[in-house]
């Protein structure tokens, strides 16, 4: 972003509210005042509401809601993650240009988030449905240095980060359905989308895209899922701003990133069986093979689900089970 706007809005924002002087504004930031007065201009682009009153100043009036890298950087707490952030109104897929930028050596904790999708990815060349300032549309690049063999357990990360965020900032309960769908009354409200680039020992780079669906109403899903999902306000009945959020989101996600590549996965592990949809309960799934009834116990280290039969426990690795 740029440099003398993020501190013009700093300065701004440490302000609470009450005016600033052009004059002060102008000798902290080393600029002119009509320098100023065109940074104002370009805030009110990104839906800033600025009050400047002659004589005494600027404030600031309303923070947008509206996403942009301008205003995701404004007041986002991380150390690393999305210092580098690609917004674009509209796209066919942010992983795809996720892909693109990593190839192009972008940083690791760049962000790439779109107002809206056109061809939003799900797994197995799913759809994923991403409809314009409705929902989080966003993946990160990441470049860990973990065995490719450790990547599911980023989704697994991914999941509680989400499960976390919704229930510290909604009213709603979140449950995660192994391995990546984030469920609120058993409807589907958020999906993880894990890709990599990578060696036999050594990943060149991870994007994890997230889907979180935030503002629809119940009848602005398409048909085909529209039973099935849910967002924060269908599930809530309350419109929630989506910047905080989406800085909620990558604070914590940042941390739990941190705690796990220096402490391990098991506070993933244990929170992740907090949150898990049917967990401890006998479910009947199927894999490619055959159909199993078994205890649900937890997930392992390598992300797999664990069950009990009669036979004694059992890792499940299949990308597709379904659940009845
Ligand atoms: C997922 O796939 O759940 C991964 C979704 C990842 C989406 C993010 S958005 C940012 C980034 N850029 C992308 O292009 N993708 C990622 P999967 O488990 O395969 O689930 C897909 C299925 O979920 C579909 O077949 C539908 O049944 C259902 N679905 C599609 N859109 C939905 C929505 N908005 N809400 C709830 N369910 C949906």
């Amino acid at each position: 972003m740029e440099p003398t706007r993020n501190r013009l809005i700093e300065l701004l924002e440490t302000s609470d509210y009450e005016y600033v002087s052009g004059q002060f504004l102008s000798d902290k930031l080393h600029i002119s005042r009509s320098a100023i007065w065109k940074h104002m201009k370009e805030l009110e682009k990104d839906g800033y509401i600025i009050e400047g009153v002659p004589r005494k100043g600027y404030r600031i009036v309303k923070s947008p809601d509206k996403i942009s890298a301008n205003t995701l950087h404004w007041g986002l707490k991380t150390n690393w993650l999305g210092k580098n952030i690609i917004h674009k109104p509209t796209t066919k897929s942010t992983q795809l240009i996720a892909h693109q930028a990593a190839q192009e050596n972008a940083e690791h904790g760049t962000v790439i988030i779109a107002d809206e999708q056109t061809e939003g990815k799900g797994r197995m060349e799913r759809r994923w449905h991403s409809s314009k300032h409705k929902g989080i549309w966003m993946s990160i690049i990441l470049r860990p240095s973990i065995l490719p063999s450790a990547a599911p357990q980023l989704t697994l990360l991914t999941a509680t980060v989400l499960a976390d965020v919704i229930t510290e900032q909604t009213t709603a309960e979140a449950k995660i359905k192994w391995p990546n769908d984030l469920l609120i009354d058993g409807k589907k409200t958020a999906g993880i989308l894990t890709e990599m680039q990578a060696e036999q020992d050594r990943i060149h780079y991870i994007v994890v895209g997230i889907g979180l669906n935030v503002n629809q109403t119940s009848d602005e899903f398409p048909g085909i899922i529209n039973d099935r999902a849910a967002s924060l306000k269908s599930a809530t009945g309350e419109d929630q701003p989506i910047v905080p959020l989406i800085q909620q989101l990558l604070l914590k996600f940042e941390r739990s990133y941190d705690t796990f590549m220096h402490h391990g996965f098991s506070k993933v592990q244990t929170k992740w069986e907090s949150y898990g949809y049917r967990i401890g309960e006998t479910i009947r799934i199927r894999t490619n093979h055959k159909v199993l009834e078994a205890a649900f116990t937890g997930v392992a280290e390598d992300g797999a689900l664990l069950i009990e039969t009669g036979e004694g426990s059992q890792k499940i690795y299949s990308g597709e089970i379904e659940w009845f």
